[in-house]
């Protein structure tokens, strides 16, 4: 098959990485937000827009589905990154991963007392990581979504969620207490395409880095 296939998450993703994809020309035919279509063409009869969840991104690139993709490192560190080549960092839709906890617990003497602690995420991989790293024994609760109900209702101890602006914590009383990492999106290659088609992908590649605010 010949052209390349793009996989990208509607919203902040799709909207950061418009600059990116007309620094290369591609500009999409069709708005993912109004339209149903999950396969957008772009004004480059030579490329196309998968539209997938954010979460699908690595494995339609990982499966040669997707050549390319555009991933936030913690979709990318729960994934486990195989198949796929991580060759820039776009430094969008950015925030932090943070630990984070109803206002009235003691989070340092909860961690200090070396008691079990209930962590609730949808990162269960990023938190296993962070609090093995840190020596501390944890009860990993896995969640899809609304984590910070979780310590709100006695199901967890902390909640590892991403924070951007702190709006969602403060809302419901929560406070983050420790920074696990910062998180951005990195632009995926599929490694056997990017070995067999460098020609074409290479390109693309360029211009992206080439379109990236300079650091
Ligand atoms: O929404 P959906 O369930 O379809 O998928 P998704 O949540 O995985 O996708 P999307 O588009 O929401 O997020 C895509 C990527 O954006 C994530 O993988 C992150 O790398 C990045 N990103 C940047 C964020 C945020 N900022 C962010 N604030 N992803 C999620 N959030 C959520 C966070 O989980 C929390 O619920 O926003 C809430 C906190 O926001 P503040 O501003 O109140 O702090
Ligand atoms: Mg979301």
């Amino acid at each position: 098959m010949t052209g390349i296939t793009l996989a990208l998450s509607k919203g902040r993703i799709f909207e950061e990485t418009m600059p990116l994809l007309e620094a290369a020309g591609i500009r999409p035919l069709e708005d993912p937000e109004s339209s149903r279509k999950l396969i957008i063409p772009t004004e480059r009869a030579d490329v196309r827009v998968l539209i997938v969840r954010a979460t699908d991104v690595p494995t339609y690139v990982q499966h040669g589905a997707a050549d390319l993709g555009v991933a936030g490192r913690d979709v990318l560190l729960e994934h486990g990154g195989d198949g796929l080549v991580q060759p820039l960092d776009l430094q969008i839709a950015r925030c932090r991963m943070m630990v984070a906890c109803a206002e009235g617990f003691d989070y340092a003497s909860a961690v200090r007392s070396g008691a079990r602690l209930r962590v609730a995420t949808k990162y269960v991989s990023i938190a296993r990581e962070h609090f093995a790293a840190k020596g501390v024994h944890v009860d990993l609760i896995k969640l899809y979504g609304s984590m910070e109900l979780a310590p709100l209702v006695g199901l967890a101890d902390v909640i590892v969620d991403l924070v951007s602006t702190g709006g969602t914590l403060k809302a419901n009383k929560l406070v983050a207490v420790e920074e696990v990492m910062p998180i951005s999106s990195r632009l995926v290659v599929n490694r056997a395409a990017l070995k067999l088609r460098r020609a074409e992908i290479d390109p693309i590649i360029q211009c992206f880095a080439g379109a990236l605010a300079p650091a």
